[in-house]
């Protein structure tokens, strides 16, 4: 037999036997997994738990390591997505917030007052629009994988009680890089500036702004009221869920058993991150909140009538952006969350 030949009768004992093509072999030594924040953070406590489960799961073939600090694109959380597209990150647990400059129909979950509590955000992520959602990022060029959680933004600032849009006045607002945060903050009349989360935390520490917004696991993680931030408002006006993906290239170097591994174990990691994320934060367990509480910091929580007034001021930003996001899309989610 030549060459070829014997080539080819191995491959086709191979393909009989079912056993996997030696691709092992081309596997890199190291995958890098982009995140914005590290543990304790939730979000850095469900990327550590995928690299975690895939190792163990892999014996070792699928090394990941988690780069937090979005230090593959020097920071710049907004350039997360292409970068992975690209191939110059492997792998994301990313913010659908970081992601939407370049996914326009990510700015669903920034609609304001979109979701109302943990059962609408679930009902998103969980039915047809998390598919559609996924799908479009299949289009898009990478790998969805399994939904995990940043969570509800609330809130917080230096300067005084927030229960009014008239509370906002004047107040100079970090927020985050899709322009439908500078939208919202300019409709309730406060001044917001767009920066990375890089550039945030020291312009909280030197009163550069007066205020922000994020899940309280984050405020707590980084003890925001030491900066200042002695105003928290409970208002669920958006909440964050991540996105476990991976490279086009990268997802089809794995044998279709490793890329199960991969997707299970993203799963997993997911739900537990989930989970994490909301410790503390539900109806049945406000120990976070309380913490926060203790620490002196004034916690609000709005009345029907002030959140409807938080409503009515952000709708003209709900409608223009019902057109970027796509009037189906956005008819999907109010339905899902209507049947929750
Ligand atoms: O920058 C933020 O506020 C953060 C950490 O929540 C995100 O990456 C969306």
């Amino acid at each position: 037999m030549n060459m070829v030949k014997t080539l080819m009768a191995a491959a086709a004992a191979a393909a009989t036997l079912g056993i996997a093509p030696l691709q092992a072999q081309d596997y890199k030594e190291e995958y890098r997994v982009s995140t914005v924040v590290p543990a304790p953070f939730p979000w850095g406590i469900a990327a550590e738990r995928w690299v975690e489960l895939v190792a163990d799961r892999t014996d070792g073939r699928i090394n990941m390591k988690v780069y937090p600090g979005v230090q593959l694109v020097q920071g710049d959380q907004t350039r997360e997505f292409t970068a992975m597209r690209r191939g110059i990150i492997d792998m994301a647990v990313g913010s659908t917030i970081n992601w939407s400059p370049q996914v326009k129909e990510l700015n669903l979950f920034s609609m304001p007052f979109l979701m109302p509590d943990y059962a609408a955000l679930d009902a998103l992520t969980q039915g047809p629009v998390g598919d559609r959602i996924f799908e479009i990022l299949r289009e898009n060029g990478v790998v969805p994988l399994a939904w995990a959680e940043n969570g509800f933004r609330e809130v917080t600032n230096s300067q005084r009680e927030i229960r009014t849009p008239a509370d906002m006045e004047g107040l100079k607002m970090r927020v985050v890089g899709s322009p439908i945060y500078n939208d919202m903050f300019t409709a309730m009349g406060a001044n917001p500036t767009q920066m990375s989360w890089a550039d945030a935390q020291p312009a909280l520490t030197t009163g550069a702004v007066d205020g922000q917004e994020n899940p309280l696991t984050i405020y707590s993680v980084l003890n925001m009221h030491e900066l200042g931030q002695d105003n928290v408002t409970l208002w669920h006006y958006v909440a964050d869920p991540l996105i476990f993906a991976v490279n086009q290239e990268v997802w089809d170097s794995f044998t279709a058993e490793d890329q199960e591994i991969l997707k299970q174990a993203a799963i997993e990691a997911g739900a537990h991150g989930i989970d994490v994320a909301r410790e503390g934060l539900t109806d049945g367990d406000e120990s976070l909140l309380d913490d926060i509480r203790s620490k002196g910091v004034n916690v609000v929580s709005l009345t029907e009538e002030e959140r409807q007034a938080f409503v009515d001021i952000t709708r003209p930003v709900y409608e223009k952006w019902t057109d970027t996001i796509g009037a189906d899309l956005v008819k999907m989610a109010e339905e899902s969350i209507a049947n929750r």
